[in-house]
């Protein structure tokens, strides 16, 4: 793999990598200044609930997707929802037929095709075995826009019942901000429509499920439904929850790799907002569900290597805000889907995951203050440890050009250190990314490198980063 990363780098005009002498920056940690804490299971992915009506999917037996998620996180959170959830209908009967084995659905590219997922008893048995193999736990999502409130109850206890502690919440809706009344013209629905039956819902589970914990409101970009949501009903949920799309639609021709790797007013309004309103209600919020570009990803943009530079930065800009975890959408063989493939095809990744992959080490670290002045570049930089030192640096060089990072620490003088690198050929690679050297294999483990060593001078480090490319530090 690492072979084809040398020179030879060939990117699209305007994504080349610039011939200047790298920039020199400085970067010091301060790690008496404690920021927030990653949860173990801050990562996660989301998929359409539609997948739980082939129950050979989410199953045990689906041996090498369990791998592939077991590699991203050992206690990850997979959210189950999307569009998609819209069209799901429960039935206690398993149908006469079984479902056509390897079947895939989604991610949604937004044209809400009425369809109809039948989600049975085998379903949810299934998730619990495929969540017991990975570790992970799950946020399930109900049919509310197209749904009743008895097949929500029946469902929802079936799955509190059958998944036990591996249940973290469930959820009422998807993207109720974009829900239409199909019996009125396409009107869209209005906050207060969402809340009374939201409400309704909730009522009932709070009667019948008293146990099961609620998350909302799942929203797909408005932020005031947030801030609204948080102010009327705080004690009735434990986690707010939010969605974010940097990019779409991928027909604008403005939703490049450039854009991409900009962020823009959207973070603001989707990210920073949401946030805010989740702790003035003195709740955490988790992004349940976000990707690249929406309407399922965009060729050429949310499949290449720059996508696996936005999402471990994004992973880590939202930890950053306070967020409490991430659920990137995927799913099928969706473009921005960090896995994809089926049971009779075999699984493998995009370079999404290997993004993920280097934000994932963080769980469970506390992030420390930085000062980093990027000097007009595009570039992050997060520092992690526990209570009395840092152990991890991510730089994230999202430009053109090459960049020299002097690290520092406040505590003292910095040792040797070791390098993993997340690189590719080029920024629109869509193969051959690595991360620490590796890929992961077709035995779809993580096959280690031989560490790339940092020699310390004078108690700092001098980290020389590649354009279009990501470092993470070890500090000893
Ligand atoms: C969200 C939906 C999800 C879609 C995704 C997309 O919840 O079902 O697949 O966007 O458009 O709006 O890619």
């Amino acid at each position: 793999m690492t072979a084809a990363l040398g020179a030879a780098a060939i990117a699209a005009p305007g994504l080349l990598r610039s011939q200047q002498s790298a920039l020199q920056l400085s970067l010091a940690i301060d790690n008496s200044v404690q920021l927030s804490t990653l949860p173990p299971d801050y990562m996660g992915l989301s998929y359409e609930s539609g997948q739980l009506a082939y129950p050979d999917y989410f199953s045990a037996q689906n041996s090498a997707l369990i791998d592939l998620f077991r590699t991203l996180s050992p206690a990850g959170v997979l959210r189950l929802g999307g569009n998609l959830s819209e069209f799901t209908i429960w039935s206690e009967s398993e149908p006469s037929t079984p479902p056509e084995a390897g079947g895939l659905v989604g991610p949604d590219p937004g044209v809400r095709k009425p369809r109809t997922f039948t989600i049975t008893p085998n379903s949810i048995r299934n998730l619990f075995g495929f969540l017991n193999a990975t570790g992970w736990r799950c946020i399930y999502g109900l049919n509310l826009g197209g749904g009743t409130l008895e097949q929500a109850l029946a469902e929802g206890s079936f799955v509190a019942k059958t998944l036990g502690e591996k249940l973290i919440c469930v959820q009422f809706g998807n993207e109720p901000d974009l829900f239409k009344h199909h019996d009125q013209n396409d009107k869209p629905w209005s906050y207060e429509d969402y809340l009374a039956k939201w409400k309704s819902f909730r009522a009932v589970f709070h009667e019948k499920l008293p146990a099961v914990s609620v998350a909302g409101p799942d929203t797909a970009y408005n932020h005031e439904w947030v801030d609204r949501f948080t102010k009327d009903v705080p004690k009735e949920v434990t986690l707010v929850t939010s969605h974010y799309y940097p990019l779409g639609p991928p027909t604008d021709p403005k939703m490049t790799i450039e854009l991409l790797l900009h962020p823009g007013a959207r973070f603001e309004s989707s990210c920073h907002k949401p946030i805010e309103s989740a702790k003035a209600a003195g709740l955490p919020f988790r992004m349940a569900e976000g990707n690249s570009c929406y309407n399922a990803g965009k060729p050429g943009v949310s499949d290449t290597f720059a996508a696996a530079l936005w999402a471990g930065d994004y992973c880590l800009q939202m930890a950053t805000l306070g967020c409490v975890g991430v659920n990137l959408h995927s799913g099928a063989n969706g473009y921005y889907s960090p896995i994809i493939g089926s049971i009779p095809a075999g699984y493998t990744t995009r370079p999404e995951y290997y993004g993920l992959l280097l934000a994932q080490r963080f769980a469970g670290l506390t992030l420390h203050a930085t000062k980093f002045d990027a000097q007009g570049a595009n570039l992050t930089a997060y520092a992690a440890g526990d209570e009395s030192k840092s152990k991890l640096v991510a730089l994230f060089n999202k430009d053109a050009r090459d960049v020299e990072v002097a690290l520092s620490e406040s505590s003292g003088k910095l040792k040797n250190a070791m390098i993993e690198r997340l690189q590719a050929a080029a920024i629109d690679s869509k193969a051959g990314v690595a991360f620490g050297g590796a890929a992961v294999g077709s035995d779809v483990k993580i096959h280690p490198h031989p560490a790339e060593k940092l020699k310390s001078q004078d108690g700092k480090l001098t980290v020389h980063l590649p354009a279009y490319s990501a470092a993470l530090i070890h500090l000893s």
